[in-house]
């Protein structure tokens, strides 16, 4: 890999910001760092340029859900834009058996994790409550409940660390569990509590924190007086702050951070520091409450534009690459919009199912009332 040792480092804490983890500047530039070099320096010039292809069909992905919801086609949908890095990043640094409790905004971590995005449609056209098999790729459902994923993940951790899935010395066996979640989740009692069992009980869980500086109107002033990732310290585990736009140093610390909780080390915060670049949902104005200047500031740190320049700074990928990738991005989109309009809407009586291990009678008995009185109107419709 090509590293710009001419270039500047990474900016300390001595200049008076919060130290922050970048390998990648927005302009293209491969900078050192001491620590985390290491940690990705097995990379390839063929995985930056999956990564690469990641970022953009992740994105592509997710604009063509925000043009589906505005034809009528989904009734909801949370954008990620501008977050594309931090979830690549971060879900390229899982291996197979380690598993991933997501919000509702993780799309690119659901396409990385081999979701097929045409089942992330359902839950927001309404068919579904959420139609992937949480046990096939070991990406749970998602989470509309703020911060409450994190409490599912500490508890999954504890088992995995009960069943002596952890720190082990086996590579193919250690799992480790990550939780995503948003800077306004961390002003919910569920993460705290969170951080605590998972302290205490040396559990192996990544929590990675979003910082997308908004929680719908809510700036981040409004959260916390401190930088996020300090809370760590607090609770007894380490803590950082990463580059979110940047997909190299959000892949480097969340290897790091994986990697103790798979050797039994516990616990750790990532702070992705990176912005929402559209509305919180389909039914927000963000005008209402934001600035363009801030947007402005933050398309200069896009996510992908520095991976493209990275690229053709040390001669990875050629026109006819970038041009094949924009191809398979239309192909895929086309797709797409053809399978979330075939999307099957749901059997009325399916609302029962998957609710109960057992469904109870008393639940059984109120799905066959529901069913005999839908049937009544067919049964009215018929005798016309
Ligand atoms: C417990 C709970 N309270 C309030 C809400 C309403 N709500 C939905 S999204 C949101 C903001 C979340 O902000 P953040 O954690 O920063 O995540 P982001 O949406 O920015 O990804 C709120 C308050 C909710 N879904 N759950
Ligand atoms: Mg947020």
């Amino acid at each position: 890999m090509t590293v710009d040792t001419a270039a500047t480092s990474n900016r300390g804490a001595a200049d008076g910001e919060p130290e922050l983890v970048q390998l990648l500047t927005p302009e293209g530039q491969r900078i050192p760092h001491e620590r985390y070099d290491a940690l990705i320096d097995d990379i390839t010039a063929d995985e930056i340029r999956g990564f690469y292809r990641d970022l953009v069909l992740s994105r592509r992905i997710d604009s063509e859900a925000v043009s589906l919801q505005r034809q009528g086609e989904l009734g909801l949908w949370a954008s990620m834009l501008g977050q594309e890095a931090a979830q690549v990043g971060s879900s390229r640094a899982l291996r197979r058996q380690d598993h991933v409790f997501p919000t509702y905004r993780e799309h690119a971590v659901a396409w990385c994790r081999g979701v097929d995005p045409a089942q992330l449609l359902g839950l927001f056209r309404g068919v579904d409550q959420g139609s992937w098999d949480p046990a096939q790729n070991n990406f749970h459902l998602y989470t509309i409940v703020i911060g409450a994923q994190t409490l599912h993940a500490t508890g999954y951790a504890m088992g995995v660390q009960r069943d002596g899935a952890n720190g082990t010395g086996d590579p193919d066996r250690d799992a480790a569990v990550i939780a995503y979640f948003g800077d306004g989740a961390t002003s919910q009692g569920d993460v705290s509590e969170s951080f605590i069992w998972a302290s205490v009980n040396n559990a192996p869980v990544v929590f990675f924190c979003q910082n997308n500086q908004w929680a719908i109107s809510e700036p981040l002033e409004r959260q916390t007086r401190v930088p996020l990732y300090r809370r760590a310290h607090g609770f007894g585990f380490p803590g950082l702050r990463v580059d979110g736009n940047d997909v190299l140093a959000c892949l480097a610390v969340t290897r790091e951070a994986l990697q103790r909780a798979r050797d039994g080390e516990g616990p750790s915060l990532i702070e992705a520091f990176t912005y929402r670049m559209g509305a919180h949902t389909t039914t927000d104005d963000p005008t209402r409450y934001r600035l363009d200047t801030e947007l402005e500031h933050w398309r200069l740190k896009d996510p992908i534009e520095r991976v493209k320049a990275y690229m053709i700074r040390s001669e990875m990928a050629d026109q006819a690459f970038f041009e094949q990738i924009e191809a398979e991005a239309d192909d895929m989109a086309e797709r797409l919009r053809r399978e979330c309009r075939a999307l099957p809407d749901p059997a009325p009586d399916s609302i029962f199912d998957q609710v109960y291990v057992d469904t109870p009678p008393t639940l059984l008995a109120q799905r066959d009332e529901m069913v005999r009185y839908l049937d009544s109107f067919a049964d009215e419709e018929a005798s016309r």
